[in-house]
């Protein structure tokens, strides 16, 4: 079948990141088939290029990769539904072909978004076995309740295989390729993104990463990861800086310290970052982290409040904090916090409070973001009572702006925005721009 694969991320903060899983399915859809990226991040209208690339192309279907539902913090709530709604109706009517979404925004609340959208089909999860099982489906040679994870319509109404996603070995997974990815990811920002394991054990109590990727962490071969970042730079010269996309690298901790040692073993030079958790975080993985060109972590500290923490059920305690902030300050390795405030049950008290707890702290950098739940996105009364409590926490904020003059919040455009990060990246800055503000 010839297969359009569409990836519709657009977001530029804070940077375009090359559509690493949209890669991986093109990677692990079998070479039988005629496979097209259409990447619309850099295109100056979308939905121009979209038709003319489908109207050129006539694939037999049309697969878009919906990374983002919301930007979490930037400028308040704007959300993409619309844009995505708008995507599958013209794929459709400019190919005639089935069309079909997938990719980590749509996978953390399908059936919604199913509805707003109107795809042919959705798919929750991983794509690499089930989308070339969908497209054995549409050829007619597979029963279409034997792929996982699937959402279709049938007399308009949704219907839902019930069947988990299917978690895959990743070490039987081919890796995807880079080549393929519009070259101004790598040109422009310098930045290539890796993914050394997925799935992870931890029970946040808001976190959505587990219906993407599961619980069970699933590791890599460390050889196998390090041998396709060294592939990748092979390929694309200008990536001056990796970040490893794992929900949590540090977990579990005898693979992280392998990866480490693998890169190490093998001189690798170009720096990374990672995220991070305090909860076994020991200083021989920082200083092998340190050893293998780690440039920073960043921690999902989320409060300075121990009974904010506990009802988030984040495992760790404000101690679990400091003590990782010295193991970093020890290795040397830039720390940056990213608290996540106003969650639900929060009160003003607990913002103060974490703010307070961050100033004593004193990390190499902090991110500030204001907790937008996804289903604001499909509930107007709940998105209000929340933009409300947003506004106040934001006043909060900026009474308290004098003590943190180089964290960075989005919210308020504090050291995050589009011409501070360009002028960095103009200078010559690579990698997460936290690790630059200072400069
Ligand atoms: C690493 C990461 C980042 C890094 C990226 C670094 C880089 N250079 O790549 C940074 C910190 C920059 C970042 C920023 C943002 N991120 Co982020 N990020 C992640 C994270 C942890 C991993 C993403 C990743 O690369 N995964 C690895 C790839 C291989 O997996 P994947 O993309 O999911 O693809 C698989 C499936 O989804 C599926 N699939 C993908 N496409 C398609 C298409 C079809 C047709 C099919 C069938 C299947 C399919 O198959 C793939 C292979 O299995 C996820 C959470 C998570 N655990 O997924 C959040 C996540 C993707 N981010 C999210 C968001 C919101 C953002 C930001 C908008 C804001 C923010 N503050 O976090 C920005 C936007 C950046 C941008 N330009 O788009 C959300 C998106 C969903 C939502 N709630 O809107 C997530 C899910 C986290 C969350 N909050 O729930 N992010
Ligand atoms: S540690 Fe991170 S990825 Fe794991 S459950 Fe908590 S928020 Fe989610």
């Amino acid at each position: 079948m010839k297969v359009a694969y569409v990836s519709g991320n657009r977001e530029q903060l804070p940077d375009p990141v090359v559509p690493i899983g949209l890669l991986y399915v093109i990677a692990n859809t079998p070479d039988r088939h005629d496979k097209h990226l259409i990447d619309l991040c850099f295109a100056d209208d979308p939905f121009n290029t979209l038709e003319s690339s489908l109207n050129e192309l006539s694939p037999d279907v049309v697969a878009i990769s919906m990374r983002n539902i919301q930007n979490n913090d930037y400028s308040g709530l704007s959300d993409n539904i619309d844009y995505y709604a708008e995507l599958v109706r013209r794929a459709r009517d400019a190919s005639g072909a089935p069309v079909v979404i997938g990719g980590s925004g749509f996978s953390v609340m399908p059936e919604e978004l199913m509805e707003r959208i109107r795809p042919d089909y959705g798919l929750s999860g991983e794509g690499e076995v089930a989308f070339p099982q969908l497209l054995e489906v549409l050829e007619g040679s597979r029963q279409v309740d034997t792929v996982g994870a699937l959402y279709r319509f049938e007399d308009d109404k949704l219907l839902a295989i019930p069947r988990p996603p299917q978690f895959i070995d990743l070490n039987r997974v081919i890796p995807p390729d880079r080549q393929q990815a519009n070259h101004r990811y790598f040109a422009d920002y310098g930045i290539d993104a890796i993914q050394t394991k997925r799935g992870c054990p931890l029970r946040c109590e808001y976190c959505t990463y587990p219906i993407i990727e599961g619980r069970l962490g699933r590791t890599r071969d460390p050889e196998e990861v390090v041998d396709e970042m060294f592939a990748s730079l092979e390929a694309c010269p200008d990536i001056k800086h990796f970040f490893i996309v794992d929900s949590v690298f540090n977990l579990p901790k005898t693979h992280a310290k392998n990866v480490c040692r693998e890169l190490i073993k093998r001189n690798w030079e170009v720096p990374w970052t990672c995220y991070a958790n305090p909860l076994g975080f020991d200083q021989e993985f920082a200083d092998l982290a340190k050893a293998a060109g780690c440039a920073g972590m960043e921690v999902g500290s989320d409060s300075g409040v121990d009974s904010v923490l506990e009802r988030l059920k984040k495992g760790f305690t404000t101690e679990h904090i400091r003590k990782m902030h010295d193991i970093c300050v020890t290795a040397g390795i830039p720390d940056c916090h990213t608290l996540i405030i106003g969650t639900e049950g929060e009160t003003l008290d607990d913002v103060q409070q974490s703010l307070d707890f961050l100033a004593d702290l004193d990390p190499f950098s902090a991110i500030i973001m204001i907790w937008i739940d996804d289903y604001e996105t499909m509930d107007p009364a709940y998105r209000a009572e929340r933009v409300s409590l947003r506004k106040d926490i934001e006043a909060l904020l900026r009474k308290n702006q004098d003590k943190f003059p180089t964290w960075c919040v989005p919210a308020l455009q504090i050291n995050f925005d589009e011409k501070l990060f360009s002028a960095l990246r103009r200078a010559g800055f690579h990698g997460p721009l936290w690790q630059h503000v200072q400069k």
